[in-house]
């Protein structure tokens, strides 16, 4: 089998460069802002693909923008839908259901943990293990990029921002889809209380920027390379380097809480919440970005990626604290987080990592209650 990541030099892993960076806008000579007219392709097992999803939902979008998500056992040839047969009996019954959830799927269950052993990594679920392709009656993700370029050489990353009119791909880069998602560019087609959602405030861009870069570099990306290092000078390295960064979140937020309490007293901790975020006192991309990989951390890469230190329920109050809330209260974060295809597709699909594919059980719960 070959190896599902790219490996660079001295047993580093190195992210490949998204191919496909284009926009939506009214100014845009091709691609303009429609109802309908753009579909995402995502992975809910994928923490850059659950960037798009939150946004998506946080934005009102759901009915504005479709989505189909894959299997999520990633093998050889890449992402893949259900297989056609079940795409042809069941194409109606998921063209009704697909704007209804905020993932295109049934969503979280609040604990994933009881047993995995009877899944199979061909499991054939509708809406549980994947959907099917409906435009197209595709199998792979594969198939979409090859559409859009016949040359394409690179590898089929998740998320794919796809335009139904041209039949090829706008963008394939999260963060540019979420910059994309929040951008007023479809403002006409959705519910007017999600109108005044911005999540990159412009006297906040500067600070999001900043936080994004070095949180991605060293979080959302260091857990990554981490886990794919093949050397264990290189995982030394990489999974200090982690929780340098995440001892830097934390003591963020902590000096946060510390402030709200003084401004709204100890025991009013709804008001407290309602502004305990990353950036500036609102919910921002920057919570969004960070979060797709904290509510992986315990669940997976402690023990799938060896980023085990601690974990965040143990050793880190604030971040925990910080991600229970966007989690229970906020729906676009639940019901686009769903811990069975989290633990199924690191412990199934990375077969140098977990040769036997035995999925662990914990922690249990996936997530603690608020
Ligand atoms: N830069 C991309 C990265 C996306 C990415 O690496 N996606 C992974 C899943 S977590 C993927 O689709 N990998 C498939 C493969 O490499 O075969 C983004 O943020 O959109």
């Amino acid at each position: 089998m070959s190896k599902q990541w790219a490996s660079g030099t001295n047993g580093a892993f190195k992210r490949q460069v998204s191919s496909f960076r284009e926009t939506i806008s009214k100014q845009h000579p091709i691609y303009k802002p429609a109802k309908g007219r753009y579909w995402l392709y995502v992975s809910l097992a994928c923490p850059w693909a659950h960037r798009t999803l939150i946004t998506r939902a946080l934005k009102g979008l759901t009915s504005v923008i479709g989505c189909s998500v894959v299997h999520w056992h990633l093998d050889e040839k890449g992402w893949r839908f259900l297989d056609m047969e079940k795409q042809l009996e069941d194409r109606e019954s998921f063209l009704e259901h697909w704007h209804d959830a905020a993932g295109g799927i049934k969503t979280a269950k609040e604990d994933s943990s009881k047993s995995f052993a009877a899944i199979k990594n061909d499991s054939q679920r509708f809406m549980v293990d994947a959907t099917n392709e409906p435009h197209y009656g595709y199998e792979r993700i594969s198939d979409l990029y090859y559409k859009s370029d016949p040359q394409y050489s690179a590898r089929f990353t998740v998320p794919v921002l796809w335009d139904l009119e041209t039949q090829t791909i706008v963008n394939n880069e999260s963060s540019d889809i979420i910059r994309i998602l929040n951008s007023n560019a479809f403002d006409e087609f959705i519910d007017d209380k999600f109108k005044k959602t911005d999540l990159v405030p412009a006297q906040l861009e500067a600070k999001i920027d900043e936080f994004n870069s070095w949180v991605y570099d060293s979080i959302n990306n260091g857990v990554y390379k981490t886990g794919f290092a093949e050397k264990a000078e290189v995982y030394e390295s990489e999974v200090s380097n982690v929780f340098e960064h995440l001892d830097k979140v934390e003591k963020i937020l902590g000096d946060k809480y510390v402030k709200l309490k003084a401004k709204y007293g100890e025991d009013d901790r709804q008001k407290i919440l309602s502004e305990f975020f990353t950036v500036g006192d609102q919910l921002t991309e920057a919570d969004v970005r960070l979060y797709t990989t904290i509510i992986r951390f315990d669940p997976v890469y402690v023990q799938h990626f060896k980023c085990n230190f601690t974990s965040i329920r143990a050793g880190y109050p604030f971040i925990h604290l910080w991600v229970r809330n966007l989690y229970w209260n906020y729906d676009a974060f639940r019901h686009t987080t769903d811990f069975e295809h989290i633990k199924l597709h690191y412990t199934r699909s990375h077969t140098r990592i977990n040769p036997l594919g035995i999925t662990p059980l914990g922690p249990k719960p996936d997530i603690r209650p608020l």
